[in-house]
């Protein structure tokens, strides 16, 4: 399949990349290096500096034989978009071309701004081109679980089925996000069902939780493959980030009373996901939604467990609950389906004390990287 990836520099979407290249797809990866710039201009640099997408893509080359062929190039410019996607024509297009920070998005107006801005940009121009050029190719949009939020009943896998008055109808589940860029996946949801009830599009949504790890099959041969490893308050997801903490020897930040429960993946498992899904294309007209993650865990079981595995490896890690700079629930009720991809054929890849270890182990080789004023929460929802 010719498969186009926007977002192909990002923490997902250059081991995508590479994981469909190495299936013998022809790839070509887009992204203007937004994540890395924003990462720079906050002072959230990953622990370890990854080469640009094309040193990235020869390196790749060199231990696969594979190629990945790469553009520097903003995606809300259409006419730019548009002129790429006529030339590659993409069977499928894989969308992680989106400012993932909720932290980020709720810095301040310009940083609002240009999330809002950013991604329903991209999504539009993406859904466009679709429209224009190829309603045949398949959309597979990265979503997250936390544009459900945590309501107080069991979340569907993105539908529901009401019966109101004696009658019933299915409509998408209920969407009431805790950040704006959790609220801009939401926007992307209402529009991309606009569009795929409208004009008879593919798309798969794929309702991701947070993601832990960098390192997958394609990286085995050269670590300078891996994925960036943020530890920071605003790139940082919190297995990654209490890691960091347990290496560096400061307490686990634990945001308020750490009940917070989400659910959890593998990177190695999003690349199943992803490729499952891109695999499995809805018929014309219709919108897949899948929720991405293989178990859930509140931030006090993550602490906890970080906790555990650090103690067998000789570090000894205290867990301190810091005043939660977040608007969200901190005790609450939260089982979302998620056998959507299982059927599909997933095989999950789960958090052991084996691979809590690895990722450790993996840490502590850059111990003297790790800065820590980025380790603090640096910014509020208040
Ligand atoms: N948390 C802590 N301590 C920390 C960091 C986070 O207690 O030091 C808590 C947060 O308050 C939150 C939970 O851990 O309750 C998860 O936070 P996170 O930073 O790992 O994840 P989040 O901000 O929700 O966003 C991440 C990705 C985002 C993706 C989302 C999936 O950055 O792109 O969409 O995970 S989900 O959370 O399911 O919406």
């Amino acid at each position: 399949m010719k498969v186009m990836i926007l977002g192909g520099d990002g923490y997902l979407g250059w081991p995508t990349s590479m994981h469909f290249a190495a299936q013998g797809h022809e790839v070509l990866a887009l992204d203007n290096y937004l994540r890395r710039k924003i990462c720079f201009d906050t002072d959230s640099n990953p622990l370890v500096t990854r080469p640009t997408m094309p040193e990235r893509s020869i390196l790749f080359e060199e231990v696969s034989g594979k190629k990945i062929e790469t553009e520097a190039v903003d995606l809300c410019d259409y006419r730019k978009f548009e002129s790429i996607f006529k030339d590659f024509m993409p069977d499928v297009m894989i969308h992680y071309a989106e400012q993932p920070s909720a932290p980020y998005s709720m810095r301040g107006y310009e940083e609002a701004r240009l999330t809002l801005q950013n991604n329903l940009d991209v999504t539009f121009n993406a859904i466009w081109a679709v429209k224009e050029h190829n309603p045949n190719c398949h959309i597979v949009k990265l979503g997250t679980m936390g544009e459900y939020g945590t309501p107080n009943i069991d979340i569907e896998e993105g539908w529901i089925d009401i019966e109101h008055k004696g009658r019933s109808d299915k409509f998408l589940f209920p969407r009431q996000a805790g950040s704006l860029y959790h609220t801009t996946k939401v926007l992307d949801t209402d529009l991309i069902w606009f569009y795929v009830r409208t004009y008879g599009l593919k798309v798969t949504d794929l309702m991701q939780g947070p993601v832990y790890g960098v390192a997958t099959e394609e990286t085995a041969s050269n670590d300078q493959l891996e994925s960036f490893f943020n530890y920071d308050d605003i790139f940082g997801t919190v297995v990654n980030r209490f890691i960091v903490q347990a290496v560096h020897g400061v307490p686990l930040t634990v945001y308020g009373k750490g009940g917070q429960t989400r659910g959890y993946l593998d990177i190695r498992d999003t690349l199943q996901c992803v490729y499952l899904a891109a695999m499995n294309e809805p018929d014309a007209g219709t919108l897949n939604i899948f929720n991405q993650f293989v178990e859930t865990f509140s931030v006090n079981q993550l602490a906890e467990h970080v906790q555990k595995v650090s103690k067998s490896l000789g570090l000894d890690v205290e867990i301190k609950s810091v005043p939660n700079p977040r608007k969200e629930m901190e005790d609450h009720h939260y089982n979302p389906a998620h056998s959507g991809l299982l059927e599909l054929g997933l095989k999950p890849h789960y958090l052991t004390d084996d691979v809590m270890a690895s990722m450790i182990e993996s840490v502590l080789r850059y111990k003297d990287q790790i800065v820590t004023r980025r380790i603090m929460p640096r910014v509020s929802w208040k």
